[in-house]
């Protein structure tokens, strides 16, 4: 009997990084005004690349030294795929040369990469397996750049993990997928509409979102779900080293340490850097700390990503 681990993390983040000043050229907002509400400074914005060109270069990192022909699964997790389809899997398979592998998209918003690592970690049986999970985003697409509100939260790029089923013990200690479809209304993007018959077919709305009531959901529900996936695993706060959030909101974030009764030291950022990245942000954020030597081998995990569906999800990893 083998278990899954997380065996290597790695992130792409375009070039181009637009800074609040420079956002405040061509829409009326300040660095001040979006620095103190939601703690970005910057973000990064693809120009050239779609969603599966940030993807493909996590993938190849991950697979640097390995087979291809080995992995198992790829799911991307993503809000903003290239095209309804072919799947962003199905074009980083191609890439790769992963010619083995089930690939699918998954589709949780910001929730999406815990979604899809617990989905991969229930899938991969076969012993030696691997699967490539992979967050990646070009939300530049969907942004109203006339919405001051929303325009100013969203950032491109991509990250991911290896997952290899080779390990003596589990890795992947508990989980807590939720939803909350009656939730709705309150966070959508790309939203369409049916067409008249005969019609043209038309494009995807931007992103609209209910700052308030998301706010209050992702205060409340965040620890939620953190408090019960611990619970499941029998693991003590305390215990746990390190808490990755979804970075949607720096506010959100030290408001869960708060209600967690937990130090924010516990709670790493780079929202300032990258702005709100959805379903790429936990992998961005965990690959950044691997490259620094922050989060290591046998460290225990909290990922945590919220968002639109709306969603919540917590899961407990011993890297
Ligand atoms: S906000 O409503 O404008 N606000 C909180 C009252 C500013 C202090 C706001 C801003 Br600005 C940015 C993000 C949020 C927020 O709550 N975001 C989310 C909540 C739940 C799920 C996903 C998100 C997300 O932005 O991804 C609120």
């Amino acid at each position: 009997m083998t278990y899954a681990r997380i065996a290597k993390s790695s992130r792409y983040l375009p070039e181009f990084a637009v800074s609040n000043d420079d956002l405040s050229q061509i829409m009326e907002t300040s660095d001040e005004w979006i620095k103190t509400r939601t703690g970005i400074s910057s973000r990064r914005i693809s120009q050239q690349e779609n969603t599966s060109d940030l993807a493909i270069q996590v993938a190849k990192q991950l697979l640097a030294g390995e087979d291809p022909a080995g992995v198992d699964l790829i799911i991307v997790a993503t809000m903003s795929p290239d095209a309804y389809t072919p799947a962003t899997a199905a074009l980083v398979q191609a890439a790769v040369g992963a010619e083995n592998a089930a690939c699918f998209d998954l589709s949780a918003a910001c929730s999406g990469f815990v979604y899809a690592l617990d989905v991969a970690e229930k899938m991969l049986r076969r012993p030696g397996g691997m699967a490539l999970v992979i967050g990646a985003e070009t939300l530049s697409k969907l942004v109203d750049w006339q919405d001051r509100t929303t325009a100013v939260l969203f950032g491109d790029g991509a990250g991911g993990v290896l997952v290899k089923n080779d390990a003596l013990e589990p890795h992947f200690l508990a989980s807590q997928l939720k939803s909350y479809g009656h939730l709705a209304k309150f966070l959508s993007a790309g939203q369409t509409s049916p067409q008249p018959f005969p019609g043209p077919v038309t494009g995807l709305a931007p992103f609209k979102m209910n700052g308030r009531e998301v706010y209050k959901f992702a205060t409340h529900k965040v620890p939620e779900v953190i408090t019960a996936c611990l619970e499941e695993a029998g693991v003590g706060l305390a215990e746990v080293d390190l808490f990755l959030l979804h970075q949607a909101n720096y506010r959100i974030i030290k408001q869960v340490a708060r209600r967690l009764d937990l130090p924010e030291e516990k709670f790493p950022c780079n929202i300032a850097e990258y702005g709100n990245t959805s379903a790429a942000s936990e992998a961005i954020l965990l690959a950044g700390l691997a490259e620094e030597g922050k989060a290591q081998a046998g460290d225990l995990v909290v990922l945590a990503g919220f968002g639109g569906g709306l969603t919540a999800a917590a899961q407990l990893v011993r890297l």
